[in-house]
């Protein structure tokens, strides 16, 4: 069978917040081998690569995506035509030679990610392997540690509450469905504790609760209510948190509860809650340039909490290796469309195992039924996995793709 890129294809199609996106086909050989959907964030970072959006204010409130998708099937078809499929470095390289920028603002992230994820699917229909197995290899794959974030609050929802996600991480557990089997219990026993307080009402964009409360740390005696009324103990299922605060971060003060605190400040009240709950991981506890404030964190409590740079690293190696230096986390946060390639989502993870990081693999709040992220978990062995609520199909397809990978994969181990 020929391995020669002969076509691709690219149309719009919407996430799950209503907003287009682009899903590209990649054929070899005249037939179609790979297909994939790009997610689309909305807490994004600053230093993310950018997200082409036609700014036609008439059309899908300037959110169209008809520029990126013409330049998957002009531009970047003319030039990847006639490649092999399965040397995705060769692919990937071309594309940001073609694009020109630093920040991929020519050809957009979004034509360039769904290129590049659609290539990979083609590459491993053509070996004839499971997506992780052909993104692993021979190490074969690892069953992540899944975070499901029950309660939402921050830009996905519309409460009170400025942490963005509170998540269980049932770690304690010897395979991954029986861990995710406890997180979704913590799921349904969270709708019981909110229900009995009266604050039930609709869900966030990632598919958690979104009550309004009264402080942020309420977040917190809600997850700890939630996992002991699904009968489990916070020695198992631990939680994690995504403070997501550069949207709360003007003027050089952290706007939580109602007060203006500095970043030593908040440090201390992490450093308390540590103390008090059972908190495993806080992942963008300071703003995206803070760097000072990272660092003094990390001396304080980095030997007891996973600390995860999303924002801060935009899942860029650049930025991640300035956070080595500096000490500023010990964890990141990986999202392929911060970076806009496979093959450079992967150099970022490798630096970061060779520098003793955990990598957490995470979905976009805007999502799709494209599951290839749990696949990239699987195969780089990255240990975790954030990914959402058990509810709406966005999320639970990527929990679902998982399951199908567990019958294949058992070796699965928990990072805490
Ligand atoms: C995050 C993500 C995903 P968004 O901040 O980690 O949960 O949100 O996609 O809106 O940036
Ligand atoms: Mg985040």
């Amino acid at each position: 069978m020929s391995d020669i890129i002969s076509g691709l294809d690219a149309r719009m199609v919407l996430d799950s917040r209503g907003n287009p996106t682009v899903e590209v086909d990649c054929y070899v050989g005249g037939n179609l081998l790979g297909r994939a959907m790009v997610p689309s964030g909305a807490s994004t970072g600053a230093h993310e690569a950018i997200e082409l959006r036609d700014g036609d204010s008439s059309r899908w409130l300037g959110k169209g995506v008809d520029n990126a998708v013409n330049n998957v099937v002009e531009t970047i078809q003319e030039a990847l035509v006639g490649m092999p499929v399965d040397d995705q470095k060769a692919i990937d390289e071309v594309m940001i030679e073609l694009d020109g920028t630093p920040n991929k603002a020519n050809l957009g992230a979004n034509a360039m990610l769904g290129v590049s994820m659609a290539c990979l699917h083609a590459g491993a229909a053509l070996h004839e392997l499971p997506l992780w197995r052909y993104v692993g290899g021979v190490a074969g794959g690892l069953m992540p540690v899944p975070m499901l974030n029950i309660l939402n609050g921050g830009a996905h929802a519309a409460s009170n509450v400025d942490v963005q996600e509170f998540m269980v991480m049932p770690h304690g557990f010897d395979t991954f469905p029986e861990a995710l089997r406890a997180g979704v219990e913590c799921y349904h026993s969270l709708k019981r504790e909110l229900k009995a307080d009266g604050l039930l009402g609709g869900v966030g964009d990632e598919g958690g609760f979104a009550p309004n409360l009264p402080a942020n740390e309420a977040g917190l005696g809600y997850m700890v209510r939630a996992i002991e009324g699904a009968g489990y103990s916070t020695e198992e299922i631990g939680i994690a948190l995504d403070v997501a605060s550069t949207e709360f971060y003007k003027d050089g003060a952290y706007h939580m509860d109602g007060k203006a605190l500095s970043g030593e400040e908040l440090s201390d009240i992490y450093a308390s809650w540590v103390d008090e709950y059972p908190l495993l991981s806080i992942e963008d506890g300071f703003a995206e340039d803070d760097w000072r404030s990272w660092s003094h964190c990390m001396r304080d409590i980095g030997d007891r909490v996973q600390l995860v740079g999303d924002d801060l690293f935009v899942t860029q190696s650049e930025r991640l290796s300035m956070g080595i230096d500096s000490k500023a986390a010990n964890a990141i946060l990986v999202k392929v469309n911060q970076v806009g390639t496979i093959t450079e989502t992967l150099e970022t993870m490798d630096l970061a195992s060779a520098h003793g990081f955990n990598s957490v693999v995470s979905h976009r709040s805007g999502e799709t039924e494209d599951t290839t992220i749990a696949d990239l978990a699987v195969g780089t062995r990255a240990g975790q996995i954030k990914t959402g609520a058990p509810a709406r199909s966005d999320r639970v397809a990527k929990y679902n793709q998982l399951l199908r990978i567990s019958n294949e994969v058992s070796e699965y181990r928990s990072p805490f």
